[in-house]
């Protein structure tokens, strides 16, 4: 290799990872530490293409002490000889050339042959360091970068047994770059299992060396099928056996797991080379384009469906069910404001066909799992008639407007929604506090009797025609489901106000995943807040104080000095407040503090999936239900 041509490259080479350097978010999304935890992924994904190759099967990722991350697997090794276009070692050119059509500067992927390591030199060019070893003819190869820039030549520094073969990386994100540097253990598992899901006997191995130190290897030989059991883990399953369908059709590979539990919650799920589309697309068009065909085809043939009956809905059908979809392609579209929606129509047909044909088997040959799913979803097809009924009631009542509110509404007189908030008070007798103490003006109060229904367990006749929940649905204004409309809300605050103790907790959940299930604008737009009421109150020589936790409880004891003077009461309940308390500590709105309940998008899968294990039937992940409510409120910002 000549001087000159060495030199061009090189300045070729510094450009390209410098634009990187200068803008970060092209590339990765962003410098939060969301973005942090994208450079794992980038380099990770180089091994579970390996591995998708054929010739990896253990991915090992460890968080270094000093938040360095290595990442190993025992694949070929990434190419050591010459580049011709370039004159340098395959794996220098993966490190240092910025590879056009990164996934984020838009253009291709390819699941096999080639383009392996984009995003390599991008990881590289964030990184304060970046060491790759190669481990390939019985040697092990090594090169090292600093923020992008070669330090030596690729270089042997050992020996290894001959048939040892594979990739290492480690690297340290660079500080100048990334707000947060600082590896979160449960976010890389959470992505990582996932992969480990999606690629049936892939084996990922994540190590933590800090401080408190953590191993867990994450190996799913049933693959997409063990995904569908562990999210049906807990609930009732309707049948046996996770139905699994597998195939490829134009280059589209498809494969398909599913299986109904006996609840009323749809949860799909629908990747594309292993990245998760919560938009959806044509993928999952297929899918349910399929599903609702074979279904019908079954009923009808097996005289399931009756000749006078109408057909199934897809949502009949779906009614409980579990699934995965994965499809792998070459060159994915995505389309819509996000640009996650799969738009490839050759994965529609592809879905289509693969599930059309292996379900149509799968059903002659177990008919009895068969005859359960179509009787379900012809109960789904009644309630949704009884629904349809039930509807009808709240629609006609909403027509009529306040004449017809609940009884137990005391309203405000203000008919501006702008300053209107309305107080859901768990329990008629603080709701009869919140009606004494509140600012007749602008503040609504509705007490609600006992535990509200669960919508998670119940079928749309039973939720409509629960007594609370008409309720809420008329004082609102805005109707639900399909004739769900915002502009038609009474108040743009809807305040939660329950027990600050676990069945409060409990209650909060389930207004929550009711608002969440049937009227989620309400929340996106940020109309619901959580109230807080204090946990102590504090007397001393007259004088009053609150406190809403125990630490605050401290302060202030140590504050006002702790001696026999303090006469300390804690709050079991609301109802323990009377009037002028209860406005004092959570409804002056000049004092109070209230959470807003907000949902981010990105996390509206994992959310999901919360939901759905929160409000299950079994006994073991409802143990979890007081740390995830806390997570849920952790994920919400203070107001
Ligand atoms: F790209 C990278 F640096 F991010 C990276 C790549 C990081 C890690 C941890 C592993 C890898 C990687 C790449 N593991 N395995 C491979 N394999 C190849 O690059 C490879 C090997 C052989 C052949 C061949 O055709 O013989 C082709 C490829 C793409």
């Amino acid at each position: 290799m000549s001087n000159s041509s060495y030199g061009a490259n090189q300045i070729q080479i510094l450009e390209g990872l410098e634009a990187v350097r200068k803008r970060p978010g092209m590339y990765i999304g962003s410098t939060s530490a969301k973005g942090l935890h994208h450079l794992v992924y980038e380099i990770v994904d180089n091994s579970v293409d390996e591995a998708l190759a054929g010739y990896c099967s253990v991915i090992d990722v460890q968080i270094n002490k000093d938040n360095s991350i290595r990442v190993l697997d025992n694949g070929r090794g990434i190419p050591i000889g010459i580049n011709e276009k370039s004159g340098l070692p395959a794996v220098e050119v993966v490190f240092t050339i910025l590879h056009a059509g990164g996934k984020f500067g838009g253009g291709g992927y390819k699941v096999s042959g080639g383009l392996h390591g984009v995003g390599a030199s991008v990881v590289n060019a964030l990184s304060q360091w970046l060491e790759v070893r190669v481990y390939s003819d019985g040697k092990i190869y090594q090169q090292r970068y600093e923020r992008g820039n070669v330090c030596y030549p690729l270089k042997v520094i050992g020996d290894c047994e001959l048939d040892k073969t594979g990739t290492e990386v480690v690297f340290l994100p660079d500080d100048k770059i990334f707000e947060e540097t600082a590896f979160d253990y449960d976010i890389l598992r959470k992505r990582l299992r996932e992969m480990a899901f999606l690629t049936k006997n892939l084996k990922i191995i994540l190590r933590d060396a800090r401080e408190e130190k953590r191993e867990e290897a994450f190996h799913y030989e049933g693959g997409i099928k063990e995904f569908v059991e562990y999210l049906n883990r807990g609930k009732q399953s309707l049948y046996e056996s996770v139905i699994y369908c597998e195939g490829s059709r134009e280059d589209v590979y498809v494969e398909v797991a599913l299986q109904h539990n006996d609840s009323y919650i749809e949860n799909t799920y629908s990747f594309v080379n292993n990245i998760n589309t919560p938009e959806g697309g044509t993928h999952l068009e297929g899918f349910k384009r399929a599903l609702t065909k074979t279904f019908n085809d079954y009923a009808r043939k097996n005289k399931l469906l009756k000749e006078n009956e109408v057909n199934l809905t897809g949502e009949d059908i779906r009614e409980g069910l579990t699934a995965i979809i994965s499809i792998k392609l070459g060159e994915p579209q995505f389309e819509g404001q996000t640009k996650q929606k799969l738009g490839n129509s050759e994965a529609r047909a592809a879905v289509d066909s693969v599930v059309s044909e292996q379900l149509t088997i799968f059903l002659e040959l177990n008919p009895s799992v068969a005859k359960q799913i179509c009787e379900k979803a012809v109960l789904a097809q009644r309630a949704r008639d009884a629904a349809r009924k039930a509807r009808d009631l709240t629609r006609r009542k909403t027509a009529l407007d306040s004449t017809s509110l609940p009884g137990k509404l005391a309203d405000c007189s203000n008919k501006d929604p702008e300053k209107c908030e309305i107080y859901i008070v768990e329990g008629d007798s603080a709701g009869g506090s919140a009606k004494t103490a509140r600012s007749r003006d602008t503040q609504a109060i509705l007490p609600l009797r006992g535990k509200i229904l669960n919508v998670e367990k119940a079928r749309l006749d039973r939720i409509l025609g629960n007594a609370e929940i008409r309720a809420m649905i008329t004082a609102f204004g805005t109707g639900i489901h399909e004739d769900f409309d915002i502009s038609k809300l009474r108040y743009h605050k809807i305040i939660i106000m329950t027990d600050a103790d676990v069945d409060g907790a409990h209650i909060s959940t389930l207004l929550l995943t009711f608002f969440y299930r049937f009227m989620p604008e309400l929340i996106k737009q940020g109309f619901v807040y959580l109230a807080q009421p204090p946990l102590y109150q504090i007397t001393k020589n007259k004088k009053v104080w609150y406190a809403y936790s125990d630490e605050e409880l401290n302060d202030i004891l140590t504050e006002i000095g702790r001696d026999g003077n303090n006469k300390i009461q804690r709050y079991k309940g609301l109802g323990e407040m009377d009037a002028q308390q209860l406005w004092d500590t959570t409804m002056d709105p000049e004092k109070r503090v209230l959470l807003k309940v907000m949902i981010d998008e990105e996390t509206q899968s994992e959310i999901d999936m919360t939901f759905t294990t929160l409000m299950g039937d079994q006994v073991e992940p409802r143990r979890e239900f007081i740390e995830a409510n806390a997570k849920f409120v952790s994920n919400l910002d203070i107001y």
